[in-house]
């Protein structure tokens, strides 16, 4: 078998470095570096897929790209004993791809425009303050899960919270976190796990 991980550094592809770890699938892990002057991906990522982005997950030959379709294809292969997805069945399966997905879908958005909108100078545009409100709103519903229950599915860490980390360790770093947050408690317990320790040595090596 075998499984390869194309990472970008400083990237959301972090997150399927967790999950991997996590797994404790073996896996090769190839490291591709941002163009320093434009930030964007080498072209060897375009040689494997069309969008050229990161992540990349290749099994044996066939390549898969976006985060959330990885994350699920990880787990149906990888997690058979349901350690880190609920079963088909479980009450709380739709809320884990309520969130596996977010994570890249509407409540992304918002904070992944703050990224774009300062790289560009475009903070004080009315796109800013409507992107502001958006935030606003995304963090309202992150909260109010995170006040309800430990983790983003329920009461047990999930592919949901691995997927979610990458916004919310970026928030925290901008200081886009209120002080009273219940993400602080949530980031708390993720990092005190040992795939996210193990990940983050590995990304120590950007
Ligand atoms: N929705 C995609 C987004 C992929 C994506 O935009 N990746 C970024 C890294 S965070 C990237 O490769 N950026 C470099 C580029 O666009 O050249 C996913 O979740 O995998």
């Amino acid at each position: 078998m075998s499984l390869v991980l194309h990472h970008l550094n400083r990237s959301r592809s972090e997150r399927l470095i967790w999950l991997l770890e996590e797994l404790g699938v073996d896996y090769e892990l190839v490291r591709h570096k941002r163009d320093p002057q434009i930030n964007l991906a080498p072209a060897a990522l375009g040689d494997i897929h069309p969008m050229g982005k990161a992540p990349l997950l290749v099994h044996d030959g066939q390549v898969i790209a976006e985060s959330g379709a990885i994350a699920l294809y990880l787990l149906e292969h990888f997690d058979p004993d349901y350690r880190l997805h609920p079963e088909p069945k479980a009450a709380n399966r739709a809320t884990f791809y309520e969130w596996l997905h977010g994570a890249e879908g509407a409540v992304f958005l918002p904070f992944l425009m703050n990224t774009y909108l300062s790289a560009t100078g475009l903070e004080d545009s009315l796109l800013s303050q409507y992107m502001a409100g958006e935030r606003e709103k995304a963090l309202g519903a992150i909260e109010a899960c995170l006040e309800a229950r430990p983790y983003f599915a329920g009461e047990d860490f999930s592919a949901a919270d691995i997927m979610m980390g990458f916004q919310l360790e970026a928030a925290e770093e901008r200081g886009g976190l209120p002080k009273d947050s219940p993400v602080h408690g949530w980031l708390e317990r993720v990092r005190a796990r040992e795939g996210h320790k193990r990940m983050r040595a590995i990304t120590a090596e950007d």
